[in-house]
């Protein structure tokens, strides 16, 4: 019966997909723009990479573009990632770009899922696994149960490296220092939080910000600005591009040499 091979159509290749994904090169947490560019290159280098969002719709801040004005802009410097991933645009002025956030991020997500990244949606990452004092993977859960405050506990999945790219919360950050007693590569040793806004120095650092925050854990985008304690940016986007594709090189480098 047809109504039988949609709902078991649906349930065994949803599992072959969660099982194949149970052990990762790498696992980013977050669907934004900066987890979004970093799924691609690292799938497009080969490596296992599954992507976790706690949405429905994964793509974070980019869909709505500045106060859901469906615009973003991007610099000459990003201009080249604009380009890999087919988004149209148009030049605007002083070597700014303009182009739809939706068409954006609808780019993104499909060109990062056909370089073989597997994406998650509906998935909160609620903690890491923590093992001989390196992030070794991450532990996850419905959103709803979460939402609901039901008491179920979560799965594991295990990856070589964990990328937080959960954007201003930087939660995984916040919970490795948290919960471990450790410190993280930062003034304090802790998230210093996010500053005000200064679109210079805020695009600047983003990227100066991405890197190993501690063994096996990873930070791109507003995260990377919240943990170091960086200006914010606002709905200029190349910051977040270049951090993604930074991140990706990192791991590229420390996993494949
Ligand atoms: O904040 P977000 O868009 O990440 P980003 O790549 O980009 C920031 C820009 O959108 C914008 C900006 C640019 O100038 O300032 O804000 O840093 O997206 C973060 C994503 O992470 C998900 C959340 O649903 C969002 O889609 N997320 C956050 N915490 C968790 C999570 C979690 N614990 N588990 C799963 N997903």
């Amino acid at each position: 019966m047809i109504e039988q091979k949609v709902s078991k159509g649906i349930i065994s290749s949803y599992f072959n997909k969660l099982e194949e994904n149970l052990n990762l090169d790498v696992a980013i947490v977050g669907g934004g723009p900066s987890g979004i560019v970093a799924a691609y290159y690292l799938a497009k280098a080969g490596l296992k990479v599954a992507q976790f969002d706690r949405k429905l719709s994964p793509g974070g801040g980019m869909w709505g573009g500045a106060m859901m004005f469906n615009q973003i802009v991007v610099q000459e410097e990003a201009m080249d990632i604009v380009k890999e991933f087919g988004i149209n645009y148009e030049a605007y002025t002083d070597n700014l770009y303009v182009m739809d956030s939706v068409e954006s991020t609808a780019a993104l997500l499909y060109h990062a899922v056909h370089a073989g990244a597997t994406i998650f949606n509906c998935y909160s990452v609620e903690d890491v696994i923590f093992k001989n004092n390196v992030v070794s993977g991450v532990v996850v859960n419905w959103t709803p149960v979460l939402r609901e405050g039901m008491h179920v506990d979560p799965l594991n999945i295990l990856a070589k490296c964990v990328i937080d790219g959960t954007g201003h919360d930087s939660e995984m950050c916040r919970t490795v220092a948290r919960k471990n007693g450790i410190r993280l590569a930062t003034d304090t040793g802790a998230v210093v939080g996010e500053r005000s806004l200064d679109v210079v120095s805020g695009e600047a650092e983003v990227v100066n910000g991405t890197k190993e925050i501690y063994p096996g854990l990873y930070v791109c985008g507003m995260a990377a600005s919240a943990v170091s304690g960086t200006p914010r940016m606002g709905p200029i986007f190349g910051g977040m591009l270049m951090s993604g594709k930074k991140v990706a090189d990192l791991i590229i480098k420390q996993l494949k040499g």
